[in-house]
């Protein structure tokens, strides 16, 4: 009895470690994009998926870009490259 509960505990205990990290990865927000909050990709999300709109997309020319940052719009919301993002 007292093992069925030790394992029952166990694996509520990995259930809450296995979903927890799942969580924090969806909520997080991709640095190729400077003021706005979108989260990484895959899935690509296009400006149809997402409120925001003429933010500020990342370059390679910039020179305040993020250290670490190495996919430049991955989601591809400045299809002229002008730096801002979903102008329309
Ligand atoms: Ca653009």
């Amino acid at each position: 009895m007292v093992l069925l509960i030790a394992s029952l505990v166990a694996s509520i205990q990995m259930s809450i470690f296995l979903t927890v990290p799942q969580i924090a990865v969806g909520s997080e927000c991709d640095p190729a994009y400077a003021e706005v909050c979108i989260p990484p990709a895959p899935p690509d999300l296009d400006c149809g998926d997402i409120t925001q709109r003429r933010f500020r997309v990342y370059l390679p020319t910039d020179s305040d870009v993020p250290a670490g940052l190495t996919e430049f719009d991955p989601h591809g919301f400045d299809g002229d490259d002008d730096g801002i993002g979903c102008e329309r």
